[in-house]
């Protein structure tokens, strides 16, 4: 197969701003996806499949129910609150209630990645438990199940802290978990809290994500008060050390002198959770997984937040003379600028190599709530544009911006979801900034709380696609066959059965790191492999086997190229040794 014979882009102009010229229109596109829906179902997805405008971002249907029978990517609410905000802190006991599923399949012990500190930490991630429910305890009650299992851990680990996750059965049959957690914390002497995040509470993950914030708020931040010593110290929020991005960025940062008291979540300890509010400032990678917290914090203890990306060495650079900006110390701008013109020139030879390589090639990002557009900053680092994207579960403002907020209707799906009162907190509130460095801050440009949305930095007239399926998916490879497309393992094997390398951004398909500059070098990289690699034309797409379908999509029949002789060899001594 040669991708020369249905090139997706016909011309990329220079300006970014201009829209690409595609083989095939979008609208004609779009009109493809959605022509094999029934009425109702296509009434819907028309709202979650549009063209985009970075000037004026269209409003996206997100963050609402998925159609029953569509094949969605999306996780639960569980998932989204034990498997991806809580557990990374590996020092605290998580607790599962509910059948044993679900205890495993979030057990992501290669997900979550631990170097302890000191010696003596503990690690506990290594551990899957749950309460492993059983009929019994769905007919009577699983309470008693529960008690028995935090005495149970305490005993053999005597952790700091332990957490109970609440998941479907158990909010059926009604089990009062937090009452659990608050005899068995008096037992205990420890703190010992519950999230009530059954799978079922909301539409996707990004409720979990909600529900998570709240109680790491509630039963972690504000606990000790041990002044921070750092001057320049901040935290990062949505980060969560996939691969090993958490220790990329502490190390840069470190190298620019700033000081990282906690990474919500990413190999982090209960002790630095229970500090963090000692920080100047909040940074925020992953936007919907934690704005909440970031919000909550400023109001509660007077820490803003910025919205940052580490991932593209132009992203970073930015996001680092950023966080030097708001401190405001010119031998601070000073290092991180002597440090980014280090990092750049150290991977300058790669990336100028990769370029060369991989510019005018065509990506598509369908991934959770913020990857689908940062990584769109590392494909424009290698001259790679990104022809359509599309989260699986964020909400209109992490697409049109947060300028949005306050015209998102809040439906009884959201409503569902706990929103804390926050109030300042009368003896630890403090502003970090005075009014009058706030008002320097904002002459020079600074914005606070700003997050732009992916709409605003995608090209005109690109394909938008909120939660997107299986079928629409198929279609977008069939009309547009990008060079590669970014996805999770739910979509990975069908992508590359199409004859289309698929890059996992969810578990990195355990490489990685990827953050900050030597993570974009080890991006470009592997991206230069995925799209240059001759592996894919010996594969023999279905539209060169069936002349009908390759007269649908206007492409000419070839056979496939015979593989060269050493492949052939190869694949003839593999069978071989499979049959003996
Ligand atoms: Fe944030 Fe994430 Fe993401 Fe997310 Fe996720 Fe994830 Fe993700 Mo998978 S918190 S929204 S719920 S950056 S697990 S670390 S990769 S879908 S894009």
């Amino acid at each position: 197969m040669t991708r020369e014979s249905n090139p997706p882009v016909k011309h990329i102009p220079q300006d970014p701003a201009a829209p690409l010229e595609l083989a095939v229109p979008a609208e004609q596109a779009r009109a493809a996806m959605l022509e094999a829906y029934p009425a109702k179902t296509r009434k819907k997805r028309e709202k979650q499949i549009l063209l985009n405008d970075p000037d004026k971002p269209p409003e996206i249907g997100a963050n609402t129910r998925t159609i029953p029978g569509i094949i969605t990517q999306r996780g639960c609410t569980y998932a989204g609150c034990r498997g991806v905000v809580i557990g990374p802190i590996h020092d605290i006991l998580h607790i599962t209630h509910g059948p044993i599923g679900c205890g495993f399949y979030s057990w992501l012990s290669r997900r979550n990645l631990v170097r302890p500190r000191n010696e003596g930490d503990t690690n506990y991630l290594q551990y899957c438990m749950s309460t492993d429910m059983q009929e019994s305890e769905i007919i009577f009650g699983g309470e008693k199940k529960l008690a028995a299992a935090i005495r149970e851990g305490y005993a053999l680990f005597k952790p700091k802290a332990i957490s109970v996750y609440a998941t479907c059965p158990v909010g059926l049959i009604g089990d009062d978990i937090h009452s659990v957690c608050r005899t068995a914390s008096e037992e205990l002497g420890i703190n010992v809290f519950g999230f009530s995040c059954e799978g079922y509470k909301g539409v996707s993950q990004s409720a979990g994500h909600h529900i998570a914030n709240n109680g790491v708020f509630k039963h972690m931040i504000g606990r000790d008060d041990t002044p921070n010593p750092h001057r320049f110290s901040i935290n990062v929020l949505g980060e969560y050390n996939i691969g090993g991005d958490a220790w990329e960025i502490d190390a840069l940062l470190a190298k620019c002198g700033i000081h990282v008291s906690a990474t919500l979540s990413g190999d982090v300890t209960y002790d630095q959770i229970t500090n963090c509010h000692t920080a100047q400032l909040n940074t925020v990678m992953c936007h919907r997984s934690i704005n909440y917290m970031a919000e909550m914090m400023d109001v509660k203890f007077g820490i803003p937040w910025i919205k940052v990306n580490f991932l593209g060495a132009e992203a970073t650079a930015k996001s680092l003379r950023k966080i030097a900006q708001y401190f405001g110390d010119e031998a601070l701008a000073a290092r991180v600028e002597a440090v980014i013109a280090e990092e750049m020139a150290a991977i300058r030879a790669t990336r100028e190599k990769v370029r060369a390589r991989c510019q005018g090639k065509t990506a598509a990002l369908f991934v959770g709530g913020s990857r689908a557009h940062h990584y769109q900053d590392l494909f424009r680092d290698i001259g790679m544009e990104t022809i359509s994207a599309g989260y699986e579960f964020a909400h209109r403002d992490d697409y049109e911006g947060r300028d949005v907020l306050p015209r998102i209707r809040i439906d009884a799906d959201s409503r569902n979801i706990e929103e804390l009162q926050v109030e300042p907190d009368p003896t630890r509130f403090q502003p970090r900034k005075s009014p009058a460095e706030l008002e320097r801050l904002k002459d020079a440009g600074f914005s606070f709380k700003d997050y732009d949305g992916m709409m605003r930095e995608m090209r005109r007239r690109t394909l938008v696609i909120d939660d997107i399926s299986h079928h629409e998916m198929e279609k977008l490879i069939e009309i547009y066959r990008p060079d590669v497309i970014c996805s999770g393992i739910k979509d990975k094997f069908v992508v590359e059965k199409m004859g289309v390398p698929c890059k996992q951004l969810h578990s990195y398909d355990y490489a990685g790191p990827y953050a900050a500059f030597t993570g974009a070098a080890n991006f470009y990289l592997e991206i230069d492999r995925l799209v240059n690699t001759k592996l894919w034309q010996y594969a023999t797409p279905p539209w060169k086997r069936s002349p009908q379908l390759a007269a649908r999509l206007a492409v000419t029949p070839k056979p496939a190229k015979p593989a060269p002789e050493a492949t052939r060899r190869y694949a003839r001594a593999a069978a071989e040794a499979v049959e003996a």
